[in-house]
């Protein structure tokens, strides 16, 4: 029987289905007094550091960790928990961390590299410890802004460092006690292979590095390879996943039915896919809430899929027939709560963006601002709809422009990208760079950047569009829209330093795997998991 230290915040669905998926029984914690008197306890960590100190602390949890971490009874602790073993973070001026070890937490600095870090990494060893056991060489997947910095004080706890921009601590432990910014609850086969080991073994037993010594070859992260999941009603009332040619999904009046969400999902996770998104593409229409289907769907799949899964459609704030208000932050929350770690914002972001144009002031009420001050902004992903604008000159407009290698249809030189909402079906008067740079401003912490020209095309990704997005932004960008083949991921990682690139098409109608996507990307020198 594992204890579960679920204080209501984030994902926890994940890790408790990894651990029934390894064969264990899992409960909460129900009292304080739980904590000190578990057999094996998990605290996995997500969202704002002062969020979850606050929570700690408010029912008596705090002191109780302390107090099982110095008695040395077997505890994992994941991401966010990580960081509250230490004295403090930059996250949340003010707030005491547990303080077990010396050290505080600061943000990745401006460097040329993407803050959050949202992808999968290697480790390097400080130490050995039996829960690495079978361990061979894998990344981890992580997800987080800020970072522990390893120093003499807190030597003796160091685990495993990663380099990203520069080295910080990606895990700890000391006895019975581990810790890992990465979450192993969402890398895959590695990942459950640690959390088993925690499980099931009767004591974790460190030991100082075997010969050889450290590792000092830095880390690197990989580019992400997405697959996607358009899904909706058919005319039927099935769920089916979807995917239009520049967002038309319908072919001879029916929706196109490419297969079931859940089984699909279950494929890619499979076949190698470092991350699965579901949209839900009619959600800007109807209440996601009543939509239980979709919650369904992301229960399902998060039984049996261990790399991190985005919910996009339909999250805003919602009044529904009988009066009844729901935020877009109680929106997200079920999504949370159903097995999602990131959401994805559509239309409503772009509404709050015009709302900021206009008034140049934050109101903390967009739901971009509400969901990633509980959650953070790595949990909040903007899905940007744009559409190709063709003009003779930049000073035809005031939109940001550039001087494109493919003309438009009258020769035109130049293009901006045009926002749209529902679905691609309203343009807006506001361009890509405007959106993603307000959006970063506001909280986001990821941009879907797909694009309506090339959407369905199979002629490869929009590079120019990638690149200026890329380069008005610091959060990681994903390239979305118009993958064709395996070489056309290797083009946009090598043209663009986007990080991560998404398709739908080719993986649903089975015409390239994603394995040799990956094989295609590792031959030309990139990164990959
Ligand atoms: O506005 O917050 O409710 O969110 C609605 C979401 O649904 C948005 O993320 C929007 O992109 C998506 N969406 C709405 N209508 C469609 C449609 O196709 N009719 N799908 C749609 C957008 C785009 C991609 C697609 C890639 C890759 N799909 O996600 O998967 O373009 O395709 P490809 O590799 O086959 O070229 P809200």
């Amino acid at each position: 029987m594992i204890t579960l230290l679920d204080y209501g915040a984030g994902n926890v669905r994940s890790v408790r289905n990894a651990i029934r998926k390894l064969g264990c029984e899992v409960q909460n914690v129900q009292s304080p007094d739980d904590i000190v008197s578990a057999e094996k306890l998990i605290f996995p960590g997500v969202g704002n550091f002062g969020v979850v100190m606050e929570r700690l602390v408010r029912d008596g949890y705090a002191e109780k960790l302390i107090e099982r971490i110095r008695q040395d009874k077997p505890t994992f602790g994941i991401c966010v928990a990580l960081q509250t073993f230490f004295e403090g973070s930059e996250e949340s001026p003010g707030v005491a961390g547990l303080g077990i070890i010396p050290g505080q937490i600061t943000r990745f600095p401006d460097h040329s590299l993407s803050v959050p870090q949202i992808g999968w990494n290697g480790v390097k060893f400080r130490k050995d410890n039996s829960i690495f056991t079978g361990y061979q060489g894998e990344k981890f997947y992580f997800v987080h802004s800020f970072k522990a910095t390893p120093s003499a004080e807190n030597e003796d706890w160091i685990l495993t460092t990663t380099d990203y921009g520069e080295e910080f601590i990606s895990s700890v432990s000391k006895g019975q006690v581990v810790a890992t910014q990465f979450h192993p609850e969402k890398s895959g086969g590695a990942g459950l292979r640690l959390l088993k080991q925690f499980l099931e073994n009767k004591a974790i037993v460190e030991s100082s590095l075997s010969a050889g010594g450290r590792d000092e070859e830095p880390t690197k992260i990989a580019k992400r390879v997405i697959a996607c999941l358009d899904v909706r009603s058919n005319d039927a009332g099935d769920l089916v996943v979807t995917k239009g040619d520049q967002y038309d999904v319908r072919e001879e009046g029916e929706v196109r039915n490419l297969g079931k969400p859940v089984e699909l999902a279950s494929r890619y996770y499979k076949e190698g896919a470092d991350e699965v998104t579901f949209l839900n593409i009619t959600g800007f229409r109807d209440f996601p809430l009543q939509d239980q289907p979709m919650l369904e769907v992301l229960k399902q799949t998060s039984k049996n899929v261990f790399v991190p899964l985005t919910i996009g459609g339909g999250i805003r704030e919602f009044t529904d027939s009988d009066g009844n208000f729901y935020s877009a932050l109680d929106v997200a929350s079920r999504y949370f709560r159903s097995g999602a770690d990131k959401v994805s914002i559509g239309s409503d972001a772009v509404y709050a963006v015009e709302e900021f144009l206009r008034t140049g002031k934050k109101t903390g009420k967009t739901a971009i601002e509400q969901i990633s001050i509980v959650y953070g902004a790595q949990a909040v992903v903007i899905s940007v709809d744009p559409r190709r604008v063709y003009v003779n000159s930049p000073e035809e407009t005031d939109h940001s422009t550039i001087k494109t290698a493919t003309p438009g249809p009258n020769g035109e030189q130049y293009c901006w990208y045009q926002c749209t909402v529902s679905g691609g079906r309203e343009g807006r008067d506001i361009d890509a760079v405007q959106l993603v740079k307000v959006c970063e401003k506001l909280g986001a912490g990821e941009i879907l950047l797909n694009c309506i020209d090339k959407d369905g095309t199979n002629s490869g990704f929009d590079l120019e569009l990638i690149q200026m997005v890329k380069d008005a932004v610091t959060i990681p960008v994903i390239a979305s829209s118009g993958a064709g083949s395996a070489a056309h991921f290797a083009e946009v990682f090598a043209k663009t330093n986007v990080d991560a690139a998404l398709a739908a098409g080719i993986f649903h109608r089975g015409e390239v795997p994603i394995s040799e996507v990956k094989t295609v990307v590792a031959a030309d020198g990139i990164e990959t998991r």
